[in-house]
């Protein structure tokens, strides 16, 4: 292994102890962009002075370019040197211009880091380390310059030119070309910047600020795309709103613009004042847009809107300190989320989210803390530990505090680092002071990974009850042994006769100096609820029996920890029928319980009543026996399908002929109906086929038909080709439906799933230069539990040979799809053994970029 390492060209760590401040620091940066797709030629004005005593020269980081001329001070000079890919120009005051040119070419840049091309446009992305393709520059986060942009092009096909900031002013040229000028005066970090040029028409809207600033929105896309617009600019102006009343924060602009691209490699980017999307997270009707869809949009419209000030007002120091941004950022869109819609639905889905990513990776080879102190290449950690386990400890601060301590301490943040590139450590001070708190043991949840486990126990004589409670945190790559963190549990006790709340809830701080709570005049025999609304992001072993959860499943008074009871019966149940020893009574009666309650929304039904995921089984398991644990789930789910065969008809039927609204209703009916509808077929029902199929054909709606289609994809029965035939000739233009065509298929639970997708890989729609397009084949198929873990290797050697295509196309997005690869250590030895020669072999691939080597190497550790 390590001799592979060596023998890189850049097998670099860089270490979270190893920083230092910049040498030299650029106030101010002109960028003259001549725009071309095939040549580039980009002009680079910065204003550089020296940062302290030293007599270090200027050194310019830069990415695949060569400068062609570089000059000081308005001369040109030839002393400068490439250091590695830096560029590096001796200096002698204090001050100095330095300008360089060079020349890029976007439409070979299959990256999508720097400026690049998709659709016939040009765009940028620059977190984390893209600005150094662009241009030289000191591409560190700390390092925060006011930039004016020049830009010119041919008019003709690129109409539109944008950059950060406020437009200043635009003009036409002789030769067809023609030029605009942008000013942003907010002093940021090189990754924040960002240009588009191109054929885009606008959905325009107008935002006040409490401070009554007149702000113009734009949503630029494709002029056929623009009637797909109106529900993420809505979205825009909710989240606007949404940060005012609940942070007190404003928007500091004239314009803000957002853009749509087909070519992406993460969701979308948050640059100042031009933030580039996804098109996935932007384009949205009922005809190609689910539910899921929708909601994700608006998420993510309102991430990047907050990162305005949770990122770009206040930055981060170094690349170490990214949950900074992003677990808050991720923390405060959770929250505008749940006042959307239903506060327990979105916990619960969050909640799912974590399960499904970050707690595996936290107990896997890739687990790093929050904070990490090392890596290789930083685009490998933007990842669920950073953004969601990240905005986790957001919220046990803010349950730790209570909402005005919690807003204290925000304000203070906001107040005290406004214009500056922080750290995690400040953000920490600022809710120690805000306030009123001392955080110092909380302060671990940065610094150790792994998922800590908690076990409760409640023990009850007489009137009295006490709890008991022991945390172990596992020991992960680089931290064998580690300390006990602050946990903050919310507690209550339920009487199992009565069903009455016997207590009122507590937030419990479960830290090294506790170990039991003691309870007192109690009536009857006290059930326990803890960690109600996930309060901390722990996994809890309790001695609660099954009828205990049961008994939570029907009584809790707070709707996740109900969600929560039923899915550890649920669990229980899979995990020792996986075992051999199903029964499933407890949890049909339960199911039954749900389905048959008056007072629940549908959508929280639709979310309580779902089995846990093939994937969360298995990690529950000492060894994952995917086959096993598949057998076990449909036998529960036939047993369920046909036991509860009137109620999953009636549930099914409530939804029929309503027409089509977003709303929280609307979404709640929709979704119980694909469950129910995916609980008839599991029943085995002779006419679930044409059920299914009938909603496909008169869906109004994508939700409708999606649904149908994802239960008819895992059918035996022949319907299943002629619906994915249609749907593929009424959709195989429209990029972002197709995608869900391919991963449909690759989620199929059929046998033969693994050669389908396979064939996939060789169709004609099927591209790796898409990241939307690669994501939905291999990174679905990557997911699926039993068919990537085909016993005979062939879904490991399938994702190795897409990784190794991709990684020479594009690194970030193949490093990315690495993950289930390296759960070998979680499989039986035969798997294990095929899994590790095909990261083998992907390590020995020779040419590979650094961002899978990492990935694979770690994983092989
Ligand atoms: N800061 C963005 C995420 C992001 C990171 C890297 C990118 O480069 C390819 C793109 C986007 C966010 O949190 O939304
Ligand atoms: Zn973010």
């Amino acid at each position: 292994m390590l001799d592979i390492q060596n023998s890189l060209a850049h097998p670099l760590v860089i270490r979270r102890e190893d920083y230092t401040p910049p040498e030299w620091l650029v106030p101010e940066t002109k960028l003259d962009f001549d725009l071309d797709p095939a040549t580039t030629r980009v002009t680079a004005t910065l204003s550089v002075t020296r940062n302290g005593d030293h007599a270090a020269p200027l050194r310019l980081d830069g990415a695949g370019q060569k400068p062609m001329s570089v000059t000081v001070d308005g001369v040109a000079i030839n002393d400068w040197r490439i250091d590695g890919e830096q560029l590096v120009i001796p200096l002698t005051g204090a001050a100095h211009i330095v300008e360089t040119q060079v020349e890029i070419a976007p439409d070979r840049n299959t990256q999508l880091m720097g400026l690049y091309a998709s659709g016939g446009n040009l765009c940028t992305q620059c977190e984390a380390e893209g600005f150094r393709r662009i241009t030289y520059f000191p591409d560190r986060p700390d390092v925060l310059s006011v930039y004016s942009v020049r830009m010119t092009a041919d008019k003709k096909h690129f109409p539109v030119l944008l950059a950060n900031g406020d437009p200043v002013a635009q003009g036409d040229l002789e030769d067809g070309r023609h030029w605009a000028t942008w000013h942003d005066p907010f002093p940021k970090p090189s990754y924040l910047f960002a240009l588009v040029a191109g054929d885009l028409a606008v959905n325009r809207s107008s935002f006040t600020t409490m401070s009554g600033r007149e702000v113009s929105l734009g949503i630029w896309v494709r002029e056929a795309d623009l009637p797909k617009t109106d529900h993420a600019l809505k979205a825009l102006e909710l989240a606007m709103a949404w940060d005012e009343t609940t942070y007190g924060r404003e928007y500091d602009l004239d314009v803000f613009n957002i853009v749509a691209v087909d070519d992406f490699n993460f969701g979308a980017m948050e640059n100042k004042g031009l933030n580039i999307f996804n098109s996935r997270y932007i384009l949205a009707d009922p005809d190609t847009a689910t539910d899921y869809d929708y909601d994700a949009i608006a998420a993510v419209v309102a991430h990047e809107y907050f990162h305005n000030w949770s990122g770009n007002r206040i930055t981060c120091r170094d690349w170490f300190q990214l949950s900074l941004k992003e677990g808050f950022t991720v923390y405060r869109d959770q929250g505008f989320s749940a006042d959307q819609g239903s506060r327990a639905v979105k916990r619960i889905e969050d909640v799912r989210g974590l399960r499904a990513s970050q707690f595996p990776e936290d107990a896997g080879p890739l687990a790093h803390p929050v904070r990490p102190e090392s890596y290789q290449e930083i685009s490998n950690f933007y990842t669920a530990t950073i953004y969601n386990k990240g905005a986790e400890l957001i919220r046990m601060m803010a349950a730790i505090l209570g909402p005005q301590g919690f807003r204290a301490g925000t304000d203070l943040y906001f107040d005290r680092y406004d214009g500056t590139a922080a750290t995690c450590e400040d953000f920490v001070t600022s809710m120690e002071e805000g306030g009123k708190v001392d955080l110092t043991q909380f302060r671990l949840w940065y610094s150790q990974a792994g998922t800590p486990r908690v076990s409760a126990s409640l023990s009850h004589d007489g009137d009295r009850a006490t709890l008991r409670l022991a945390q172990q945190v596992p020991a992960t790559p680089g931290q064998p042994v580690k300390s006990p963190m602050v946990l903050p549990l919310r507690v209550k006790l339920f009487g199992a006769e009565s069903g009455a709340a016997l207590t009122d809830e507590r937030l419990v701080l479960f830290d090294d100096t506790l170990d039991s709570i003691e309870f007192e005049g109690l009536a009857e025999r006290p059930v326990l609820s803890i960690n109600r609304g996930f309060s901390a992001p722990v996994v809890v072993e309790s001695d609660r029996t099954a009828a205990d959860l049961a008994f939570l499943s029907a009584h809790d008074d707070d709707p996740f920890a109900r969600y929560e009871a039923m899915q550890q019966l649920m669990l229980d149940t899979l995990v020792a029928s996986a075992g051999g020893h199903a029964d499933h009574e407890g949890v049909i009666a339960a199911v039954a319980n749900t389905l048959a309650a008056t007072d629940l929304d549908l959508a929280f039904v639709a979310e309580a009543v779902l089995l846990p995921s093939e994937s969360f089984i298995g990690d529950q398991m000492a060894v994952v026996d995917p086959d096993a644990i598949f057998r076990a789930r449909e036998a529960l789910r036939r047993d369920l399908g046909t036991r509860l065969e009137a109620q999953w008809r009636q549930a099914y039927a409530q939804g029929e002929g309503q027409p089509y609204a977003y709303t929280p209703e609307g979404k709640g009916l929709r979704r119980l109906r694909t469950v129910a509808l995916g609980y008839i077929a599991a029943s085995g029902a002779a006419d679930a086929a044409d059920l299914a199929f009938a909603q496909f054909d008169s869906a109004d709606n994508m939700t409708d038909r999606m649904g149908a289609l994802t239960t008819l994809v895992s059918s035996e029965s022949e319907i299943r080709t002629t619906a994915l035939d249609i749907f593929y000739s009424q959709y195989c233009d429209n990029a972002l439906v197709l995608d869900k065509w391919f991963q449909a298929q690759a989620q199929s639970s059929r046998d033969d799933t693994g050669a389908i997708v396979a064939g996939l890989a060789e169709h004609a729609d099927f591209t790796l230069t898409n990241p939307n397009r690669a994501r939905s084949l291999i990174g679905a198929f990557g997911a699926n539990q039993r068919a990537f873990n085909n016993a005979d290797g062939s879904g490991y050697r399938f994702l190795a040979d897409q990784l190794i295509a991709l990684d020479r196309l594009n690194p970030q997005t193949a490093a990315k799809l690495l993950p289930p690869l390296g759960r070998w250590r979680r499989f039986d030895s035969a798997r294990a053994g095929l899994m590790r020669a095909e990261l083998e072999r992907i390590v020995r691939t020779p040419g590979l970029s650094k961002d899978l080597f990492e990935q694979a190497s770690k994983s092989l550790e």
